[in-house]
Order: C-alpha cells, then structure tokens, then sequence
C-alpha cells in the first residue's frame, strides 16, 4: 500500500543541541547587543565609557513560529551572556518587563553561572542562582534580568507567550532595585531603592 503523505515523518524546522542549547535552523533568528548599545544600564558611567563599546556582551537566538503579538503560541529562546565586568558590576541584559504585563516564562540554565534579578511592580528586588539544570518560573508583572557571574559564558533557554511583547522603558528610566557587584571577589547584591 502507498504512503499517505500525511503519515511521512518529517524533522521539525529547528534542533537543539543539548550540551550548548544552540539552535539550528534556518528559521533562527540571532540578535546581538554590544556594549555601546547598553547605554544607561550599568552603574559606572565612567568605567562604561572607558571600555571598547564594540565588545559582544550578550547574544540572543530564538524562534518565533507564530506573528509577533499572536495570542495563545510561544516563543523560544537561548541567550549567552559573556563573562566581564563594567567596574565591579558583572555583564547582564537590559532587562524588561512584559508589554502585556500579566505573560510569564520559563528560564532554565544550561551552562555557567549567573543570578536571575527579578522586580515586581513596587520595586521589591530578589534574586534566583543560575546554574545547569536551575528552572525558574517568571510570574507575570515582574521584570527579570539575567548577570552572569562566573568566568565563563553563561547559557540559558527561555519560552514565553508570543503575545508578551517587551517593556525596556521602565527598567531604563528607573532600573531594578538592586545591583549585583563583585566585592571581594563574591557576587553581592546591593540594594538601590533610595
Ligand atoms: C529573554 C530575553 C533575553 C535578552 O529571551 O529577551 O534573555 O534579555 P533582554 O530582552 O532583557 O535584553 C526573555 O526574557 N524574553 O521574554
Ligand atoms: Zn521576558
């Protein structure tokens, strides 16, 4: 009996290597963000400017199967994040809330060490440790921003609602409550409230 060509089994578009959490694809979008392009989100303005403002600090690869905005379907994430310093202050993303402010995520380690920053709507800051195999639940209406503080990249995976959208204003006009900086060479968290 022939095929039904509904029953041919086919790869997916995209595949994961495990030991990296990279995607393959051709549907694989990769975006970048140098340190010239994170203006405002480091504490040293001094110590930012003094630096090469082409140096990679982190990298984002993702898919999108559905439009951006369309309700019900998710996207996928892996973003890397090199190791450095901005003075004391470890690399880290911009950091956002979600534009449809009530959309969770899903965060999960894959390589490195880094700490999960996350804010709610009344500027209360508490952190999660990052490691291979860490998950962490994101609830809606709480702004995250990952800091890698180890000496090697850190890699995690990400999947959340492709209606979230992103909110960077609020964390640029005000950032988070707290920082993470190197003192005495222990990742500490400070508080910025006042
Ligand atoms: C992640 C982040 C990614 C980069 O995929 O977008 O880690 O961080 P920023 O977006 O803050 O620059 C996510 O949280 N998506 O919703
Ligand atoms: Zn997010």
């Amino acid at each position: 009996m022939k095929a039904n060509a509904h029953l041919v089994l086919e790869n997916g578009p995209i595949e994961l290597d495990y030991s990296t959490g990279d995607l393959k694809g051709s549907q694989v979008i990769k975006t970048e963000k140098k340190l010239g392009e994170l203006q405002g989100i480091f504490h040293n303005q001094s110590a930012y400017d003094a630096k090469d403002q082409e140096e990679k600090i982190y990298e984002v690869q993702a898919y999108f199967p559905v439009e951006n905005g369309w309700e019900g379907g998710l996207y996928y994430g892996k973003t890397r994040i090199y190791p450095g310093k901005v003075g004391d202050e470890y690399y880290m993303t911009k950091g956002h809330f979600h534009h449809i402010s009530n959309r969770g995520e899903f965060y999960w380690g894959i390589n490195g060490e880094g700490i999960l920053l996350l804010m709610d709507r009344d500027r209360n800051t508490w952190a999660e440790k990052m490691h291979p195999g860490s998950l962490h639940y994101i609830n809606g209406h709480i702004a995250h921003r990952t800091i890698n503080v180890g000496n090697t990249p850190l890699d995690f995976g990400a999947c959340w609602p492709s209606d979230a959208g992103h909110d960077y204003q609020e964390i640029l006009d005000n950032g988070f409550s707290a920082r993470v900086f190197e003192k005495k060479g222990i990742p500490t968290l400070v508080d910025f409230k006042n």
